[in-house]
């Protein structure tokens, strides 16, 4: 994902959507932010993210919904955009000016297929948690931030993430300095979450860590075991990580849930178009602007 921001726009008007029953509020008591529940819960958290920039909120959706929140999925998946594009782990143009071993001089094939959340119905389980007032306090306070706001994007804001038998999400970096994804279907096999915990940070590059991953160093590499309904927060601007190949008869498909710490962030045309196949007036109009100077 990738997105730039629009000076001076506000987020869209707020349409909460009702949460009660979708998540097992004794457990991750969104309505009683402070509570002692609520705070072991986000103790937890932080000390799995500051350790391995990392950390699963298991059955945040209750498992008896796991069958609609696989079948709300399945009716969207197949308005994906799926276009196979040549791409390097930071999303960068080819650039032969580089040294041969830059880490972005390696080119990726990128299967995987983004349905864009103008195609997502508004009363689909997905929706109503990812502008929910307490989902998103809960995250910030996870994060350690103050608020996390809905992109003003109208499409990578929420996403379905497909992946398909014999395709892979290969190793990448985000845009976004955080990540929030639900799994929603499960590989039959394969499609494992694989990711190298702080192999960057602001001002360093760490270029030679990251292309002996691309070649084969298994070292760094931690994976992560998802189920759906499960929560993964991620800080997938430092971390490279991938899904590796999906195999057996079904897609493997994930919500992500796209924040930033500031409101009005909408993609760029260019990105936008590579992931939606479209753009509209919204994406013409963006500026860009970025919080550091890490490659794209
Ligand atoms: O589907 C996933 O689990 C990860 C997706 C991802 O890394 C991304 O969309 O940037
Ligand atoms: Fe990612």
């Amino acid at each position: 994902m990738g997105w730039d921001v629009i000076d001076g726009v506000v987020d869209g008007a707020a349409s909460p959507g009702s949460v009660e029953g979708v998540v097992d509020t004794d457990r991750y008591p969104l309505d009683a932010p402070g509570s002692p529940a609520w705070a072991r819960v986000v103790e937890g958290a932080r000390r799995e993210l500051r350790a391995v920039g990392a950390t699963v909120l298991r059955d945040v959706v209750r498992p008896e919904l796991q069958g609609r929140l696989r079948a709300e999925g399945d009716a969207v998946a197949p308005s994906a955009h799926t276009a196979t594009a040549r791409v390097n782990v930071y999303n960068t143009d080819p650039d032969a000016t580089l040294p041969a071993d830059h880490p972005a001089r390696v080119a990726l094939v990128r299967r995987n297929a983004f349905v864009a959340r103008d195609r997502i119905p508004a009363d689909h389980l997905v929706q109503g948690l990812y502008e929910h007032p307490g989902f998103r306090m809960l995250l910030a306070a996870c994060f350690e931030i103050d608020e996390v706001h809905p992109l003003a994007d109208p499409y990578s804001g929420l996403t379905l993430n497909v992946v398909a038998p014999g395709d892979d999400h290969p190793w990448h970096f985000d845009t976004n300095e955080i990540a929030v994804s639900l799994l929603t279907r499960a590989a039959e096999a394969g499609g494992t979450f694989e990711y190298c915990p702080g192999i960057r940070a602001p001002g360093a590059e760490n270029l030679p860590a990251v292309r002996a991953v691309l070649d084969g160093d298994r070292r760094p590499v931690r994976s992560l075991a998802l189920r759906p309904g499960d929560l993964q927060l991620f800080r997938g601007r430092f971390a490279l990580h991938r899904v590796t190949p999906v195999s057996g008869a079904t897609a493997r498909h994930t919500a992500i849930f796209a924040y930033s710490d500031r409101p009005g962030v909408v993609g760029s045309p260019t990105r936008t178009r590579q992931l939606f196949g479209r753009v509209d007036g919204a994406h013409l109009a963006a500026a860009s602007v970025r919080s550091d100077t890490l490659l794209d």
